[in-house]
């Protein structure tokens, strides 16, 4: 049996001989071996475990006790999901401990509200354990809500919970489709398309940029865009550019998003490959 004890001793010893071979070319004159022995030897050196926490949004990272802007955003009739990423970047597994593990509270323009819990609550080092949360925003206002969640860490965390809130400008979707129809700015073949399109294998579908502002296609799932890595190459499209897929030669369903607006019902599509 090997004792926690003597496995810290032994992650000690090697930190301890670097420390100690620095010191000799500095100089000392023992040998560095008969040095950490007798370092090691009644010296208490003990590594602290820590769950130590990072909380991200796509590629927005969290501050616990500050908040979220997610900036003017069109959230969609059906609403739209937020999702948020708990890291665990600690030496020990960093534990989700209310039940349920998020909650949601002080909603100001936002009804609907559903968070979708946490798989993993049990957190282990260089994990992440992932929940999102959807919402309505009422009107075409500012809104915010905040979100907690009790934890162990103690890095990345100030007091027994994690907390942030979440707030920007949003509207019902129906205001965003009269700005910007959707059929206006993803043509296919010189012919406006619907969001939803099949092509035969072999195909390269073309993405006008129709819009005054920049619009960034790229596969799903956001934001690893693994699932169809052909539509990668459409990318950033500035106002009036266009730009074609890769050739889609496997047949299968291609979901696309603008990376920029990842919950925007209207800029999310599908590409049917047969
Ligand atoms: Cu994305």
């Amino acid at each position: 049996m090997i004792t926690r004890k003597e496995v810290l001793i032994a992650l000690a010893i090697p930190m301890l001989a670097m420390a100690i071979s620095a010191c000799d070319k500095e100089g000392g004159d023992a040998p560095a071996a008969q040095q950490a022995a007798r370092s090691t030897a009644g010296v208490p050196i003990e590594i602290v475990p820590t769950a130590s926490i990072k909380v991200f949004s796509a590629y927005t990272q969290i501050i616990d006790g500050q908040s979220h802007l997610t900036g003017k955003r069109v959230w969609g009739v059906e609403g739209a999901a937020v999702e948020y990423y708990i890291d665990n970047n600690g030496t020990t597994d960093l534990l989700l401990t209310a039940t349920p593990p998020i909650s949601a509270s002080n909603l100001s323009n936002v009804s609907n509200l559903v968070i979708s819990q946490p798989a993993i609550t049990r957190i282990r080092p260089n994990q992440s354990s992932k929940f999102s949360v959807r919402f309505t925003v009422m009107t075409k206002a500012s809104f915010s809500f905040a979100l907690s969640f009790s934890t162990n860490a103690t890095v990345g965390q100030t007091g027994p919970v994690f907390d942030f809130k979440v707030g920007g400008e949003g509207a019902p979707e129906l205001v965003y489709l009269q700005e910007t129809p959707i059929g206006d700015w993803l043509p296919y073949n010189n012919a406006v398309s619907p969001q939803n399109i099949t092509v035969p294998r072999g195909s390269q579908v073309t993405f006008t940029n129709n819009d005054s502002r920049v619009h960034v296609m790229n596969s799903d799932p956001h934001p690893e865009h693994s699932d169809c890595p052909e539509l990668n190459q459409v990318g950033f499209l500035n106002p009036g550019q266009s730009r074609q897929t890769g050739n889609l030669n496997t047949a299968r369903r291609c979901g696309f998003h603008d990376h920029e607006n990842p919950d925007v019902a209207g800029l999310r599509g599908t590409i049917t490959v047969q």
